[in-house]
């Protein structure tokens, strides 16, 4: 019985200790890409001024067998280079991670002809400018007249090109588990990727998830074409996107109609966030809360990284652009951005493991300690010490109550055989010895326990018996 019990105890401890260890990345700088893969790999029609792809291969033990497929904003300098803080962070939460090297120089919200122009509403001509332009970007199949991206250098052949290279280089880290080679041409198996990206990659995202059924969708940033009608549902349900945005990013009132558009926010303006100028005491911004969040849909109004340099709209910027985002005292990355992060990400309580392999996906415990081994961690779990461990307590709790010792061996009788057959998960012969149990407390002479102690050992008893799921 005590060896028992200090055993619990002692797992119990051990997990606690190994938990902790793995607690630590927090407060680490970015982690160097593990592979930076020229644009070109497989394929030498694919040019090279967007720069490589930068690629993050998580540590074995926290791979959740999904791709995070992140594509920069929009502009000739935004390259995979300043996009490593949340490369590193969808690693970290386990993500096979790609920071893409796309055609994204041609912003969308260039003046006609370069682009579809920068106001709120589409421009007369052409029809569809954005749609075909987005449509271009990814497929490469001739759709616009505003931008030329030939199939070679369209975001498909990219992600393809640079998986084939990944799966074929690396055969034993999974990569292959995102390449679809049903069809005539390979392909990205689309279901097994998350689609996010910033500002211009971020609704090329969007663009994404209605053509194919991603796993989730992650929306950073907001973007200049949201309101340009071709935002809308398609293959992939409302459910599975998530956004974040600066309260104070210049596209912040437009991307409204794109939220609306996804089933992500109700109507335009955004309720709660009408005020101006915006107020840091907004209860609504993640700023101000804590994970986890609960809604698909994040505001943040932190102040930018002044280091980033002069920028047109360093707020725009500051969502995930390494230069401007918010940053500790430290460097690193502000605590409330990285919760931000996670959240959308699938972090629901923003402790570094995606719910998926979260033991509480709704309770930050980053040791995801489990003392009884049910899969409930202990920070979530109502009886953390399993029935093993509640029964212990109930013979206690007996023992302490009892005023005749001598009596002990009618109770333990019970309960030992309760403790053993529960730990050996014979739920029916241990639910039988807590029935038995019950009844020799009922029985006992009134000089062994007082009316008080006999109903609150029932009760108790009663408790583990609904715990164990007795019938
Ligand atoms: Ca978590
Ligand atoms: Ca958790
Ligand atoms: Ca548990």
């Amino acid at each position: 019985m005590t060896l028992l019990r200090r055993t619990l105890a002692l797992t119990a401890f051990a997990l606690l200790g190994l938990g902790y260890a793995g607690n630590v990345a927090d407060a680490q700088a970015a982690d160097p890409a593990t592979y930076e893969i020229a644009a070109n790999v497989n394929d030498a029609a694919i040019d090279t001024d967007r720069g490589a792809h930068l690629v993050w291969l998580a540590p074995a033990d926290r791979r959740v067998g999904k791709l995070l497929l992140f594509m920069p904003s929009g502009g000739p300098t935004n390259r995979p280079p300043d996009w490593k803080e949340i490369g590193t962070e969808g690693s970290r939460l386990g993500y096979h991670t790609i920071v893409l090297a796309y055609k994204n120089e041609a912003p969308i919200a260039a003046a006609p002809p370069a682009g579809c122009g920068n106001s709120v509403e589409p421009p007369a001509s052409p029809p569809n400018c954005a749609f075909d332009a987005r449509m271009e970007i990814l497929d490469g199949r001739g759709e616009s007249t505003v931008v030329n991206v030939d199939r070679a250098n369209s975001i498909e052949n990219r992600l393809t090109k640079v998986l084939q290279h990944l799966a074929e280089t690396f055969p034993a880290d999974g990569w292959s588990a995102f390449l679809d080679t049903s069809g005539p041409e390979a392909a990205p198996k689309w279901s097994e990727i998350v689609a996010g990206g910033a500002s211009l990659g971020g609704a090329q995202a969007v663009l994404i998830a209605q053509l194919h059924s991603v796993s989730r969708v992650a929306v950073f940033h907001g973007w200049t074409d949201a309101k340009h009608g071709w935002v809308a549902l398609g293959a992939t349900p409302s459910s599975k996107y998530f956004t974040l945005i600066h309260q104070r990013d210049n596209f912040f009132a437009r991307t409204c109609f794109g939220y609306l558009a996804l089933g992500l926010a109700p109507s335009c303006p955004l309720p709660g966030f009408t005020v101006v100028p915006p107020d840091p005491d907004n209860p609504l911004l993640v700023d101000n809360r804590q994970p986890p969040f609960g809604t698909r849909q994040l505001v943040f109004n932190l102040e930018p990284n002044p280091l980033g340099g002069p920028i047109n709209d360093p707020y725009h910027s500051s969502t995930t652009r390494d230069g401007w985002i918010a940053r500790e005292a430290d460097g690193t990355p502000s605590q409330k951005l990285l919760n931000a992060w996670r959240s959308v990400l699938g972090d629901s309580d923003a402790d570094q493991l995606l719910d998926e392999r979260d033991n509480c996906p709704l309770v930050a415990n980053s040791a995801q300690t489990d003392a009884d081994g049910d899969g409930e961690g202990d920070a979530c779990d109502r009886s953390p010490r399993g029935p093993a461990g509640q029964i212990a307590d109930l013979m206690d709790h007996t023992l302490a109550a009892l005023d005749r010792p001598a009596l002990a061996p009618v109770f333990k009788v019970s309960l030992e055989t309760a403790l053993r057959t529960a730990i050996a998960r014979n739920v029916h012969a241990a639910c039988l010895a807590l029935r038995i149990y019950e009844l020799a407390v009922v029985v006992a002479p009134s000089n062994a326990f007082s009316t008080a102690e006999k109903q609150a050992l029932i009760a108790e008893s009663r408790q583990i018996r609904t715990d164990l799921g007795c019938a």
